[in-house]
């Protein structure tokens, strides 16, 4: 798949805290860092977002176990593991998104931040590539958001990790159901 100056990449929350180690770790999530880094050269427009969460978070629970909407506390703002992952490539004129921002709103989607579908536009945007993580969270709705604002839409496969496996792949048909298209970064060029 050949990328042309009418595609985009979003590289959705590749944080320390989502990463081995961290305060909310996906299971291998940085094995995304190689192939977003291979990407990352390939494309004229970037965005980059990271969950950027007060200390008070509403999504924030003392309970040891993930559920739905519950987290153990992560990504809190000006902490090392709401860093971006060190060993990720990013272009310092790319465009920067930090969500979840607000104490009492979850905003798992980059989208859900306002002026992104703009800025993509007036850039001449017409299809977005998303990568990151988690695949059955931020990047699911992440996604989503991109095929309703009437992007076209591929997913990079070998670049997005889940929490929880079987999650992911019910998330990852969802999306292809939805009309996402899917390649691997080595298909890249
Ligand atoms: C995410 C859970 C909580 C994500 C963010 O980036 O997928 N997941 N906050
Ligand atoms: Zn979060």
């Amino acid at each position: 798949m050949r990328i042309e100056d009418t595609d985009a990449l979003i590289v959705v929350d590749v944080q320390n805290d989502f990463c081995g180690g961290g305060a909310l770790a996906v299971p291998q999530g940085e094995t995304v860092v190689t192939p977003i880094n291979r990407a990352i050269g390939k494309f004229e427009h970037i965005v980059f977002s990271r969950d950027w969460h007060p200390e008070d978070h509403c999504s924030f629970s003392s309970a040891p176990e993930y559920r739905d909407g519950s987290w153990p506390p992560h990504c809190i703002q000006d902490t090392p593991g709401a860093e971006f992952r060190g060993d990720l490539r990013v272009p310092l004129d790319a465009c920067f998104i930090e969500k979840g921002t607000d104490a009492h709103t979850e905003q798992y989607s980059a989208f859900s931040v306002p002026g992104l579908v703009e800025w993509l536009h007036r850039r001449g945007v017409t299809q977005v590539f998303l990568a990151g993580l988690a695949t059955e969270y931020c990047v699911y709705h992440s996604t989503l958001d991109a095929v309703k604002a009437g992007f076209s839409v591929v997913l990079i496969e070998d670049a997005v990790h889940a929490v929880n496996e079987e999650a992911g792949r019910v998330a990852l048909e969802e999306l292809r159901r939805a009309g996402v298209q899917f390649v691997r970064s080595v298909n890249l060029s």
